[in-house]
């Protein structure tokens, strides 16, 4: 039996301070039931979804910062857009930024997580590839103090089963990282859903802005050829609070090429008929992992020092 699956990618255009959650998750709701109209399965929602990107700012007030964080999931903002999923019988996947207690001590995490139809969270994930700075850089237009809001997942990418079908989540950032994929792949993932924000300027390295958009493609179409992996890359776009953030979601399938991708910088729906069976093309010959990679000559890939 065929494995397909019409998978969404919600991309989000963009969500200024001052919209309340109510509003943002009206907006995907109604994203989301588009999707189900066209006959979606899995609907994907980019890296925080439900706020600004909040880490292009300096706040110094814990109960300002504390804003931004969902402490349960699903809370109250985010239970309509649970009910609706249940509804309509859609899973669904999106980020956010979460403050959890464990072993005694407050943490902050970029998180993403993989609903079922019945609601239920099957999948968190915790971004590790935390880029950015830590401290207040005056020189900068903008911030972008990731480290200074989040502590890196501890937990590595792990998989979750849906659909018949292996999933693996990833947070923005590490979408440039190959060992992302890979990690995935040798954990069986046959689809990875991605969501991010990424700004067109990029302050350390200006000349590089105009290449944002040839970026963002090139490493998530490489780690979808390379590891033999469907991969869904959803953006949340557009001009939000004076930064430009890149659009460009696209649903890339395992032989690198691009399936379906967004046309705008706003709210809007894209769908791909995605044949899971078509990881094998890839995995069961070029990159078969059991009959070509050489571990052993790779000792320095799993070296931490
Ligand atoms: N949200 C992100 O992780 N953004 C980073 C940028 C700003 C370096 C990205 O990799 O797109």
């Amino acid at each position: 039996m065929s494995r397909e699956i019409v998978i969404a990618a919600a991309q989000m255009g963009p969500n200024q301070r001052a919209d309340s959650r109510r509003k943002i998750v009206q907006r995907m709701i109604a994203l989301m039931e588009k999707a189900a109209r066209c006959g979606a399965q899995l609907v994907v929602y980019p890296e925080l979804a439900l706020t600004t990107f909040f880490p292009r700012w300096y706040i110094k007030d814990t109960s300002e910062i504390d804003s931004f964080f969902e402490t349960e999931m699903p809370g109250a903002d985010t239970a309509p857009l649970f009910t609706r999923a249940r509804e309509l019988g859609i899973t669904f996947s999106f980020g956010f930024a979460e403050k959890t207690e464990q072993a005694g001590g407050v943490h902050h995490f970029n998180t993403s997580v993989l609903v079922d139809k019945n609601s239920n969270i099957i999948l968190r994930y915790r971004k590790i590839h935390i880029p950015g700075h830590s401290q207040y850089e005056s020189w900068r237009p903008f911030q972008h103090l990731e480290k200074f809001y989040f502590k890196p997942g501890t937990e590595p990418f792990s998989t979750a089963r849906l659909f018949d079908a292996e999933f693996s989540l990833a947070i923005c950032n590490d979408r440039r990282w190959p060992e992302t994929y890979r990690e995935m792949a040798l954990r069986g993932a046959e689809i990875a859903l991605i969501g991010y924000n990424t700004p067109m300027h990029y302050a350390p390295m200006p000349s590089h802005d105009h290449l944002q958009s040839f970026h963002n493609h090139l490493c998530m179409q490489a780690g979808a050829y390379q590891n033999g992996l469907w991969v869904i890359g959803v953006a949340k776009a557009g001009l939000e609070e004076g930064c430009q953030l890149l659009g460009q979601t696209c649903i890339i399938a395992p032989t690198g090429e691009i399936a379906a991708q967004a046309s705008s910088t706003d709210d809007e729906v894209i769908l791909a008929l995605c044949d899971i069976d078509r990881v094998k093309e890839i995995r069961e010959n070029v990159f078969n992992f059991k009959h070509h990679r050489r571990p052993e000559m790779y000792p320095l890939l799993s070296r931490t020092s």
